[in-house]
């Protein structure tokens, strides 16, 4: 982990002091392998006692509104929070609790438009950023479907649309096709087969919008946004214990929830990993995954649903390849980025996972097959 002093960020210039924090403070450090938002782990000590925070500066390029971003935080959280209560689990852990700032908003806007906001650490957890063995994906799986079964009874219409379209995987092509024709950096000459392999499959990127369109699958709140770094884990027993970065929670459908955690999670290796031989998808890992959020989810899934599973994952795959490549070619602007050409290689894991689902379709569908069938029959 980086410190302070090799990023760069002086402590004087992030308003921690408006938020209402217990202590004086200790320690600062960049936290965490998010690509949107800056993430710091705050330290603080009252007598004895040390307390930890995760302070965020919010993109405010990217989440236009903060306003209605955090509205939807907070609505959902408490939403959350309640139901915990009444099956007695403690919401402390269960989800996010806000740190309110000095005059009671939940976050804070300086003169220059930034927006910093505070959480409580979830102590005594950890993020995985690859799945290390099936259970690791299974309680992935298990977390983000009770998440969908905790807000199966939210009231959609009262979220903000935080970025329209996020999952509107044509409208990611278009946008593609668009980086490409203006080419702002000269970069297209150098993508021509990762472009080709997005054209090539174009027909395909209406499938879920289309099936949503038509009320054939219901639009849910869904998280948007189902990494396996966005749960929190317990440290001791290895359970799902929270789920996290809330910030596209949004109107969607329940399988883009399900394709992307595929994406990440069922990768045999990382989201930015250069040697393209260790990228495939694990079908051990699929299923583990699968069987945790059907679990999960209990009654709130349709099977229409299910049967988009396999190519919800593929086409959450593409989409996020699509998005890669678009930014690489825009020069690097919405991913943050640690080295050059990282959305390229980010760009080229995705395809090659992509194929590999391609090659797997007919198992992962079996096997999605007969996961919905047994958990049917055991409800
Ligand atoms: P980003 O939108 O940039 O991905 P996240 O909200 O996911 O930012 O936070 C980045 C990382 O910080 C997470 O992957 C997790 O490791 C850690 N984190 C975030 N919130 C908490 C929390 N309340 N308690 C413990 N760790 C957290
Ligand atoms: C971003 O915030 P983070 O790192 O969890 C992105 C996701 C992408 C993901 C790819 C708001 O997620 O949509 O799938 O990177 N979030 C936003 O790793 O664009
Ligand atoms: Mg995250």
């Amino acid at each position: 982990m980086k410190t302070l002093e090799e990023t760069k960020v002086k402590v004087e210039s992030l308003p921690i002091g408006m938020f209402q924090i217990g202590g004086r403070f200790e320690d600062l450090i960049p936290y965490g392998n998010g690509h949107i938002n800056g993430t710091y782990l705050l330290t603080t000590l009252e007598g004895d006692n040390r307390h930890k925070y995760i302070f965020q500066k919010i993109n405010t390029d990217i989440f236009k509104n903060p306003v209605g971003l955090m509205e939807n935080i907070d609505l959902v959280t408490r939403h959350i929070r309640e139901k915990l209560k009444k099956l007695g689990q403690d919401p402390k852990r269960g989800t996010l609790t806000i740190v309110p700032t000095i005059d009671g908003k939940t976050f804070y806007q300086d003169m220059s438009g930034s927006a910093f906001r505070m959480y409580d650490f979830v102590e005594g957890s950890r993020t995985v950023e690859e799945a290390k063995s099936p259970d690791d994906i299974y309680t992935s799986g298990f977390s983000f479907g009770v998440f969908q079964s905790m807000l199966s009874d939210f009231d959609a219409s009262k979220l903000y649309e935080v970025i329209p379209d996020f999952h509107n995987t044509n409208l990611r092509y278009q946008q593609l096709m668009t980086a490409a024709r203006e080419d702002k950096y000269g970069r297209l000459s150098s993508v021509k087969p990762e472009l080709e392999f997005f054209i090539s499959r174009e027909k395909e990127y209406s499938l879920i919008g289309d099936a949503l369109a038509s009320g054939q699958i219901p639009m849910r709140v869904t998280h948007n946004d189902t990494k396996l770094n966005n749960i929190l884990i317990d440290e001791k027993t290895g359970k799902g214990i929270c789920v996290i970065d809330l910030d596209t929670v949004m109107p969607g459908s329940l399988v883009y929830d399900f394709g992307d955690s595929i994406r990440f999670g069922a990768n045999t290796g990382a989201e930015d990993e250069t040697d393209l031989s260790k990228i495939s998808l694990s079908l051990e890992l699929y299923q583990a995954y699968t069987k945790g959020f059907i679990e999960g989810c209990g009654n709130n899934i349709l099977k229409e649903e299910v049967d988009l599973f396999p190519m919800a994952a593929k086409l959450m795959t593409l989409e996020c390849g699509m998005r890669f490549l678009a930014d690489y070619l825009n020069g690097d602007v919405y991913f943050h980025i640690a080295k050059e050409g990282h959305n390229l290689d980010r760009t080229r894991t995705q395809i090659a996972l992509a194929a590999d689902m391609e090659f797997k379709f007919y198992e992962m569908e079996q096997m999605t097959e007969k996961i919905y069938t047994a958990e049917r029959g055991r409800i």
